[in-house]
């Protein structure tokens, strides 16, 4: 009498957290939350938009901020612009140096920065133009992190992304008269405690640099995501079932939406909260 009792009520507790949970999912079927995993869009260069010009002798303005490796080379423009009234002109000369404008920023070892900027090649010749980035274990030139570590922590192909065109190029495209981005995410090797971010453009190669950014990458886990696509909807409340009815799925540490160690009924009530709103 007893067990049967038992028998009972365990399967009424299950028939009501099934209805409880039918119900949450046909409230919650036209619902979500949108993706909150972003990236934080705060530029980490300064004068990024190359709109801020030190005058200097015509035609030598300093962009502010940055670096020139022979300012000669680099120029102020407002013809070919993608963002704001002025863009950089590199105009290397065919046998002269290097065209070459960088900055440097402050990072800390495991940061993933995003590195994004808008080039335009006017005239292609011989190697071209390439990103040329460095990562520093001091301020000092001389405490760069050589190009063989560089290259045995990404691989090659990942490697381009900091010396080169982006991934697996070792050079900018080379298509002309049209605004290009670079858009890019790496992460700061062990040891890296400053980026510079620099483009090089090479023996008679002219390019045009606008729009350039470097960023942190912040990404965050959304509360009652819990099968981790982005979106709190209801797979999660479908996901957290699976776990409360022995099926499983991956990762189920995450079905605990309110943290109190269970995964049960509580944590689709979380769920639909944060759907809610409520
Ligand atoms: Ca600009
Ligand atoms: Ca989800
Ligand atoms: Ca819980």
């Amino acid at each position: 009498m007893h067990n049967n009792y038992m028998a009972l009520k365990s399967t009424s507790r299950i028939l009501s957290l099934l209805v409880i949970a039918i119900i949450s999912i046909a409230w919650c079927e036209t619902s979500s939350v949108s993706r909150l995993t972003a990236t934080e869009e705060v530029n980490l260069l300064k004068n990024g938009g190359l709109e801020e010009w030190i005058p200097l002798t015509y035609p030598l303005d300093m962009p502010k901020g940055w670096f020139c490796h022979n300012n000669t080379n680099v120029k102020k423009d407002t013809k070919i612009v993608c963002e704001g009234r002025f863009s950089a002109k590199m105009q290397s000369q065919e046998k002269g140096s290097t065209a070459r404008i960088d900055q440097r920023i402050a990072v800390n070892p495991g940061q993933k920065i995003r590195i994004r900027f808008k080039y335009y090649v006017e005239q292609w010749k011989t190697k071209g133009a390439r990103t040329y980035c460095y990562f520093r274990t001091d301020a000092a030139e001389k405490y760069d992190i050589s190009a063989e570590d560089l290259q045995a922590f990404y691989g090659k192909e990942k490697y381009y992304i900091i010396r080169g065109g982006g991934y697996g190029k070792t050079y900018l495209p080379s298509d002309l008269n049209v605004w290009q981005t670079f858009d890019e995410t790496v992460e700061v090797p062990p040891t890296a405690h400053y980026f510079v971010f620099g483009v090089n453009s090479y023996f008679g190669t002219t390019i045009y640099v606008d729009d350039c950014w470097v960023m942190d990458v912040i990404e965050t886990t959304v509360k009652g995501d819990v099968n981790g696509d982005g979106v709190v909807d209801v797979a999660d409340i479908e996901s957290v079932l699976s776990v409360m009815f022995g099926s499983g799925i991956d990762g189920e540490t995450s079905a605990d939406v309110n943290g109190d160690g269970n995964v049960d009924i509580s944590d689709v009530v979380s769920i639909i909260s944060e759907i809610t709103n409520l």
